[in-house]
């Protein structure tokens, strides 16, 4: 057969076909219309194995012939509105490349179809299947048909995520794939507030978060370099305390109708939006704003610094819990999403007594507006409220105090999402060499970010505890959408694996060449990404 090389790749590729359908059984001539003169026969190419997706799906049963769409393939969809929206969002992603008409229609078999089914797939899972006569995609829920397109896309050829039309063919491997995600809170964090990021950056992000099966977006609206949210009732806030950033840049801040837009944007990819006010530290940008919020009635000039650790609301103040409450009942008011992050790190001049009096009186505010607390792991040494979830961001070598004060917590009751820092901080740098990032919780390469367990990272904690990972990404060195993708990938989607994938998929030596796949998507949709020498890119 090594002769065969030299047929022609399209008679190779009808030969192959005729001789499945006889094998079939269903041999009949002329089935196959002969395909206009004019066209240009596409290169041959491989279709994508099954198991090359990232997050690892729960369960790959690869098998029979692919399915190859083409100009006439159509997408169907039945179902309520939510489950046309996301058939249009992959046709939005598959026309551009392939050029192909790819009409959206109701009903109907073949073609690539997308239906809503009662069953066993949970609010997020997905079945894809994917044989000759079509790809269907199944689902209990519009949310897991549409983290069954990303599979989809990524079981296409790289190319597919090209704007252009690419002169090829787009063949999807057959078998069958059935998923749903080990934790429910798959989050990435953005600190918009150390530098700030427009709508569009924020949208850019999120569609990279996505393409992982993301599905929590936590953004860091405020600190003591920024406040980044407009509040109708504390005007100065954003007007004063927003226009400046980390280096003295003229910073920025979201008005409520940019925030609105933000969050129904994630929505249309199944990402919740989670703000943080970062309370009571990391407050300096509001105490500038506002000086009946200092202790001592006088505003400390606004700061452009790195430090932290410096600022904190004013504890014994009534004014303090006035200003909270606005502050969350706007910010709870424009948030669809079920959480409010309260921050609550660092909060190096607040003294314990002063941060457990805080946290008492601002936690019920946050439950008086129908919103879950998240806090960040210091929470765990006050009295988290009933339903609260604690954000670790600790490291390896974190104290056993420490980390015992969090895991006691948890088996109290307190949810935990996990940011380990010197894992899944994507602010980290790689190497020494990385030119933008920090160090403090040490060098961060691809494989210590994904080579790490969620549901036994920390001793003590009951699994049922843990809730979920978040990349939380800070933006001290970062100022560019660019930035920001250097850093995320390709340590993001191993972080988005870890909250995905059953702990049962996880191998770095299988997930290395799953990642390696990925770099060719990246470049075709235009992300910079750090080509770590750990990971086997194709093309060295
Ligand atoms: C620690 S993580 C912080 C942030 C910094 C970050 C930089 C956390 C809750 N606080 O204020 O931006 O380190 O890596």
């Amino acid at each position: 057969m090594r002769r065969n090389r030299r047929t022609t790749p399209r008679t190779a590729r009808v030969l192959g076909s005729l001789l499945l359908v006889a094998a079939a059984g269903a041999f009949t001539v002329g089935a196959a219309p002969a395909p206009p003169k004019t066209a240009p026969a596409p290169p041959r190419t491989a279709a994508v194995p099954l198991d090359r997706v990232v997050p690892a799906p729960a369960s790959v049963t690869p098998g029979g012939a692919p399915y190859r769409l083409t100009r006439a393939t159509a997408v169907r969809v039945d179902g309520p509105a939510a489950v046309r929206r996301v058939g249009a969002y992959l046709t939005g992603i598959l026309r551009p490349s392939t050029g192909y008409p790819l009409p959206l229609t109701d009903g109907g078999s073949g073609g690539i179809r997308l239906h809503l089914e009662k069953g066993d797939y949970g609010a997020e899972g997905y079945r894809l299947r994917s044989a000759p006569s079509g790809v269907t995609l199944t689902a209990g829920t519009p949310a897991g048909l549409f983290h069954g397109v990303q599979t989809l896309r990524q079981l296409l050829p790289a190319a597919v995520e090209k704007r252009t039309v690419q002169h090829q063919s787009w063949e999807i491997a057959g078998g069958t794939i059935e998923d749903r995600p080990r934790y429910a809170y798959r989050g990435a964090m953005l600190d918009v507030a150390r530098h700030f990021f427009t709508v569009a950056q924020v949208e850019r992000y999120i569609d990279q978060l996505a393409l992982y099966k993301v599905n929590e977006l936590h953004l860091h609206l405020s600190d003591d370099q920024g406040w980044r949210i407009a509040i109708t009732s504390w005007p100065r806030l954003a007007d004063y305390g927003g226009a400046t950033e980390v280096g003295g840049g003229e910073g920025g801040s979201y008005t409520q109708a940019d925030y609105r837009r933000i969050v129904s944007y994630a929505a249309s990819r199944y990402v919740e939006v989670v703000p943080e006010i970062d309370m009571p530290g990391h407050t300096n940008a509001a105490l500038a704003s506002y000086a009946r919020l200092d202790c001592d009635g006088v505003a400390p000039p606004r700061y452009t610094g790195t430090e932290v650790g410096f600022s904190s609301l004013c504890v014994s103040k009534d004014v303090t819990y006035a200003f909270v409450n606005d502050v969350v009942k706007e910010l709870a008011a424009l948030t669809p999403g079920r959480y409010l992050h309260i921050g609550g790190d660092e909060a190096h001049s607040t003294s314990h007594a002063d941060y457990v009096t805080f946290m008492d009186r601002v936690q019920p505010i946050v439950a008086g507006y129908g919103k879950t607390v998240i806090g960040w792991h210091q929470l765990t040494g006050a009295h988290p409220a009933e339903g609260a979830l604690a954000q670790y961001w600790g490291l390896d070598d974190t104290s056993a105090a420490e980390k015992e004060q969090v895991a006691r917590a948890a088996r109290a009751g307190t949810g935990l999402i996990l940011s380990p820092a010197d894992r899944v901080y994507l602010d980290m740098k790689y190497t020494k060499d990385t030119r933008i990032g920090l160090t403090w919780a040490g060098l961060v390469e691809v494989r210590r970010s994904y080579d790490w367990d969620p549901g036994a990272y920390l001793p003590g904690a009951p699994a049922a505890a843990i809730k979920g990972v978040e990349a939380p990404l800070w933006s001290e060195t970062l100022k560019t959408s660019a930035d920001i993708e250097y850093m995320a990938f390709p340590r993001l989607p191993g972080a988005a694996e870890l909250g995905w994938s059953p702990a049962a998929t996880h191998d770095w030596n299988g997930y290395k060449v799953r990642l390696a796949a990925q770099g060719p998507r990246w470049d075709a949709l235009g992300i910079g990404y750090y080509r770590s020498p750990q990971v086997p890119w194709p093309h060295g």
